[in-house]
């Protein structure tokens, strides 16, 4: 067994003893060597966040069986080598749903309400200095659209339910039974709303969904929440927006380059920053490290996962 990078503390503690799991290293210098000494030997890797079973890892591993993701995102794993291969891949979805759901609401409120700008406003004495903080803008009733209406983005939409807010979405096709407008493209979506919120799933077919025109649609009073990947969003194309005033705002998980943050977005007021932390809840990740493990132990009984992908 295979370990790929940092994971969970619980998950890492049953990869060292229960499973006596090697750990790839992490310099490239040295993994050739460890690879040379034990690459024919591994049929299960488990991994996490950014370290995924990317193309050439997987194919330096011949007889890997199954890789165990801990999250619910696998972009950095190659899922379509592994459906050739015949390689099974788990994730962990569900159980974190509703963290994920509540930091995109956290950075909804926050970016229009601008609460974390006030809150440097107070911070550095300006109240007392210069008067009341400026007007933000209501988050209550807005026109949202989600791009990527799946478990996590139904869930981001049914809390904006309870805000009064009008929702848009789009996916590649239009989903049954939901009450909200469909919109054929991402353009049309931002052209729709006022605030967009990105839902989708990472990896090649969703990259670059969120181009510089999406962006010109959503516009000066337009806002953008970004909880899924970045690679979702033309970070290129945000950053000049943000700057330029061409975007109102945008509240943002998660980044192109993790943990690398733009430069000048650390610069702009009306920019929220969080460090990839949607689902970093104590009860979520023990939630997500059971169910890796649970992953894990299925398919070294029978050779099934309890959550395929
Ligand atoms: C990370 C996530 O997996 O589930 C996902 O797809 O992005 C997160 O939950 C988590 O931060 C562990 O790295």
């Amino acid at each position: 067994m295979l370990q790929v990078g940092p994971v969970n503390p619980d998950v890492q503690a049953a990869l060292a003893g229960e499973f006596g799991a090697l750990r790839l290293p992490d310099a490239p210098g040295e993994q050739e060597d460890f690879l040379a000494l034990h690459a024919g030997n591994i049929r299960v890797a488990v991994c996490s966040g950014r370290f995924g079973v990317g193309t050439e890892l997987m194919r330096r591993l011949p007889q890997l069986r199954a890789v165990v993701n801990f999250g619910v995102g696998y972009d950095t794993t190659d899922v379509a080598q592994a459906r050739e291969r015949g390689i099974l891949v788990s994730n962990t979805p569900d159980v974190l749903t509703d963290c994920v759901a509540d930091t995109a609401l956290a950075l909804y409120l926050d970016v229009l309400r601008r609460t974390s700008a006030a809150d440097r406003y107070v911070r550095r004495g300006d109240w007392a200095r210069t008067g009341n903080f400026p007007l933000a803008v209501r988050a209550s009733g807005k026109r949202v659209g989600i791009l990527g209406l799946g478990r996590i983005g139904g869930a981001i939409a049914r809390r904006l339910e309870a805000f009064g807010c009008e929702i848009h979405y789009h996916n590649r096709r239009p989903a049954d039974g939901v009450p909200y407008s469909y919109q054929a493209s991402a353009e049309e979506l931002a052209a729709a709303v006022d605030v967009l919120v990105v839902a989708a799933a990472g990896g090649p077919g969703s990259a670059g969904l969120v181009s510089a025109r999406v962006l010109e649609n959503l516009g000066p009073e337009g806002y953008l929440v970004n909880i899924a990947r970045g690679s979702v969003v033309d970070e290129d194309a945000l950053v000049p927006a943000l700057a330029g005033g061409r975007l109102g705002g945008a509240g943002l998980d998660v980044f192109a380059h993790e943990p690398e943050v733009p430069a000048a977005l650390l610069e702009l007021d009306n920019v929220v920053l969080l460090p990839h932390l949607g689902s970093g809840t104590v009860e979520t990740r023990e939630d997500m490290a059971r169910l890796t493990l649970e992953n894990l132990r299925s398919f070294l009984h029978d050779g099934t996962l309890a959550t395929p992908v």
